[in-house]
C-alpha cells in the first residue's frame, strides 16, 4: 500500500521532507500504502453536496470513504487518506523517530541478510519494489544481488516514483530502471520490455515497511497471492514484517514524544477540512494508539474531547465526548500469523531473518511447488 499524509508539528519535531513535494494535482493522485487516487472529480460532473458547500473539486473516493465511514455507528476512515503531501512527510519524519524502531530494524536486518537473498535468487535477476516511495531499502537488496537486470520500483504516486527513480539512477547508472505507476492493491501489469530478460535471471518482489501489517490478514492474504503472480514460479518475494507485540515499546512507537505521529493522525482532519470543505476543529480531537492484544494491532483513533458536530460537504456528524474516529491498524504478525496468510496465498516460506531482539522480520517466500 504506495496506499495512500504531514504542517503544524509539534515543537521539537524534525521534518526531513525527502519525499517531493507534489503539486496538489499530482497530490490528489497519489495514494500510499494502499488504494489510489488518480482523479479529481471534473466540475462538471461534481455532486449536489459540493454545490451546496461551494466546494469545486475533490477525490470522489475520498468523499465517499469520509462520509460512508463518518456515517458508521463505530467512525472509520481507511488509512490510505491518511498520506497526502503533508502525511507523506510526517510519515518519513515518523521513520526517523527515536521511538519508532521499525525502520531502522529493517534497513540493519537488510544489511545482513540481503547477500544470503541475493545468493538463493541467483543472477540476471529483475527486482521488483512494491510501494516503492522513497525506494531507501532498494540498495541494500540491488546492491546485493549479482548483475540484476532490471529494477522495476511499483508506487502509485508517479511523480515521487519518477523522483527516486532518478536518484537510483545516479547510484546504478547500469541498470535498467523500469517504474510502473499502479495500486498494488490490484493487479499490476509489469513493463512489457521485461520479456527480453534473460530465461536464466528470475524476479524478486521486494515489499518492505511492514506494509502488509497496515491490511486486515485476508486483504494481506489476496495481496500476496497477487505479488505471488508477480514474482511468478522461480521467483521470490521479501517481505519486511514488523513482529513486535510488546505494549511497552509498541505505545511510544505510535505516541511519540514529540507529537509527530499525532500530528501525522490529526493531519487527516485537516486534509477533510481542506480539501472536502470539513468544519473540524482539530484542536478538539486528540490522537491516541492503543493496543488490541487479541487481534495483535495497533489501532489509531482519534478521540473527540468533548461533544461537538464538524460538517463534511454539507453533511452534519455529531461526536459524543470520548467518541472516536478509528484511523488505522498496524497488526505485528507473527511467524505462524505470516504462514498462514503465506499459505491461503498458496506461497511458502524459503527463509526468514529477525533483528532488534526479534521484533521485525524479513520472510523470504516462494510459490508453493
Ligand atoms: C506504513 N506503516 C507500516 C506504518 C505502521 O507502522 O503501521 C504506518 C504508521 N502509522 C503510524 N506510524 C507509522
Amino acid at each position: 500500500m504506495s496506499t495512500q499524509h504531514l504542517r503544524n508539528l509539534s515543537p521539537g519535531a524534525d521534518l526531513r521532507t525527502p519525499r517531493p513535494l507534489l503539486s496538489p494535482a499530482a497530490e490528489l493522485g497519489r495514494s500510499v500504502r494502499g488504494t489510489p487516487l488518480d482523479r479529481v472529480e471534473p466540475r462538471a460532473s461534481r455532486g449536489a453536496r459540493a454545490e451546496l458547500t461551494g466546494w469545486t473539486s475533490y477525490d470522489p473516493r475520498f468523499a465517499s470513504d469520509v462520509l460512508s465511514g463518518l456515517s458508521q455507528p463505530r467512525k472509520s476512515i481507511p488509512p490510505t487518506w491518511l498520506y497526502d503531501q503533508r502525511g507523506s512527510q510526517l510519515f518519513e519524519a515518523i521513520t526517523e523517530l527515536p521511538e519508532y524502531y521499525a525502520t531502522r530494524s529493517e534497513i540493519s536486518l537488510l544489511r545482513s541478510c540481503a547477500g544470503a537473498i541475493a545468493a538463493r535468487i541467483g543472477p540476471d535477476a529483475t527486482v521488483i519494489e512494491i510501494g516503492s516511495g522513497s525506494s531507501r531499502k532498494t540498495p541494500l537488496l540491488l546492491g546485493a544481488v549479482q548483475r540484476p537486470y532490471a529494477y522495476v520500483p511499483v508506487d502509485i504516486s508517479g511523480a515521487f516514483l519518477m523522483h527516486s527513480a532518478a536518484l537510483l539512477r545516479g547510484r546504478f547508472p547500469d541498470l535498467r530502471i523500469m517504474p510502473v505507476v499502479a495500486d498494488f492493491m490490484r493487479p499490476v501489469q509489469l513493463p512489457h520490455a521485461l520479456r527480453f530478460a534473460p530465461a536464466s535471471g528470475r524476479r524478486l518482489v521486494f515489499f518492505p515497511g511492514s506494509t502488509i501489517g497496515n491490511l486486515e490478514p485476508d486483504e494481506a492474504a489476496a495481496c500476496l497471492a497477487r505479488l505471488g503472480a508477480l514474482c511468478g514460479p522461480n521467483g521470490m518475494i521479501v517481505l519486511g514484517v514488523d513482529e513486535n507485540r510488546d505494549e511497552e515499546t509498541l505505545l511510544p512507537a505510535y505516541n511519540d514524544a514529540a507529537g509527530v505521529t499525532a500530528a501525522f493522525d490529526l493531519n487527516l482532519l485537516e486534509r477533510i477540512n481542506r480539501e472536502l470543505g470539513g468544519t473540524f476543529d482539530v484542536g478538539a480531537f486528540r490522537h491516541e494508539a492503543r493496543y488490541d492484544r487479541e487481534r495483535h494491532r495497533i489501532e489509531m483513533h482519534l478521540v473527540s474531547v468533548r461533544e461537538q458536530s464538524a460538517e463534511v460537504l454539507g453533511r452534519s456528524f455529531a461526536f459524543a465526548q470520548g467518541e472516536t474516529i478509528h484511523t488505522e491498524n498496524s497488526y505485528k504478525f507473527d511467524r505462524a500469523a505470516i504462514d498462514s496468510i503465506a499459505k491461503q496465498a498458496k506461497l511458502q516460506r524459503v527463509a526468514d531473518w529477525r533483528e532488534d531482539r526479534g521484533r521485525f522480520a524479513v520472510h523470504l517466500l516462494a510459490p508453493c511447488a
